[in-house]
């Protein structure tokens, strides 16, 4: 069912054995972290916790995705490492289990270049060999950018010890997708009932916090070139930004917040890019586009989480301009993530 513009999906979840086996290792493991009842479910099935059907489609890239794919016209995924990635594990086990999930992805990109693109793993817990694999990535790898999974044992990257990887991210020229992982542990509390701890609440409060830190605390003030992606329609940020901008210029004058150069509303506007991964409001959409423009705005799936034929049906319907359809489908993402045009599109 090929589509009138080219769909590129670009917030695409994939695993690979070692990780998930080493990800099962945590989940009976004693622990408090808000992303154990989600990986319980994902990668043991512990009673209780529900068996979370999504380990065979994340560790399928080439079979049923693939079909999938080709079923509902969707041209490429940009795919990533999903969350928590490998920011669970101890600092060795992290750095090498991202360079083999970086060289695995290249491997697949390369047998099908037309039909996948990625973004690299790093180990934040080790900054100085983060910087190294994301110089192999981009260099040597050529993979499109970088997935984080927001906080790092409780620490978020407006942390100088993190700065470097800002730093690298900026100068390589390569977005940095912070996708998010079950809140840090001074945040999750009163997340932990209902099943808020994940993507029904948890997620949106986590990421809206650590892009909101990034924004206030100056941050790109020093790294004004560094483009930050936010998935899940912008985890709502944007709908705060009058109140943002209010109240930080508040905080500033009375000396609780750093002074900055711009105002929250304008490095929102010129640091970051949000998708439309897993969340299908038109209203929602419609805001966005008004809001940031339609240059700020790209299409994604959050596969295998979402299903794929509601999501492309979503952006189908959306009532957009062709030229800004285009845009959200295909030409941000060719743009951002350094994917080449298709030939006549
Ligand atoms: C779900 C969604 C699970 C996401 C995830 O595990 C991630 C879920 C890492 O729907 O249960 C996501 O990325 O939105
Ligand atoms: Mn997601």
């Amino acid at each position: 069912m090929p589509g009138k513009f080219r769909r590129i999906a670009v917030e695409e979840a994939f695993s690979i054995a070692e990780v998930a086996a080493e990800l099962q290792k945590v989940s009976r493991a004693p622990g408090d972290s808000a992303d154990l009842p989600l990986i319980r479910g994902i990668y043991d099935a512990q009673p209780g916790y529900g068996n979370l059907k999504f380990l065979d489609g994340l560790l399928d890239i080439e079979d049923r995705r693939l079909k999938e794919m080709d079923r509902y016209g969707v041209d490429m995924h940009l795919l990533s490492l999903t969350a928590p990635g490998v920011q669970m594990f101890d600092a060795d086990t992290a750095c090498e289990l991202a360079t083999l999930a970086n060289d695995r992805l290249a491997a697949v990109i390369a047998r099908h270049p037309t039909r996948f693109a990625g973004l690299a793993s790093f180990a934040p817990q080790s900054p100085r060999r983060a910087v190294k694999e994301m110089e192999r990535a981009v260099n040597r790898l050529k993979l499109n950018g970088f997935i984080v999974n927001s906080h790092t044992n409780s620490e978020y990257l407006d942390d100088p010890k993190y700065w470097p990887i800002l730093e690298a991210a900026e100068s390589l020229e390569r977005c940095l997708y912070i996708h998010p992982r079950g809140a840090s542990d001074g945040l999750k509390g009163p997340l932990r009932d209902y099943g808020m701890d994940a993507a029904m609440w948890g997620y949106g409060v986590e990421v809206g916090t650590h892009a909101v830190r990034m924004m206030a605390s100056g941050l790109f003030d020093r790294f004004p070139r560094l483009k930050i992606c936010i998935g899940h329609m912008g985890e709502a940020v944007h709908f705060w930004l009058w109140r943002i901008n209010f109240m930080n210029s508040r905080a500033q004058s009375i000396g609780r917040a750093p002074k900055t150069k711009l105002t929250m509303a304008e490095y929102f506007q010129r640091n970051f890019l949000i998708t439309t991964s897993g969340h299908e409001d038109p209203l929602a959409l419609e805001y966005s586009v008004k809001k940031l423009g339609a240059s700020n705005v790209m299409w994604a799936i959050d596969y295998p989480y979402q299903p794929t034929a509601p999501a492309v049906a979503f952006m189908d319907a959306a009532p957009l301009a062709d030229a800004d359809k285009a845009l959200l489908y295909h030409k941000n993402a060719e743009r951002i993530f350094h994917i080449p045009a298709a030939q006549g599109s």
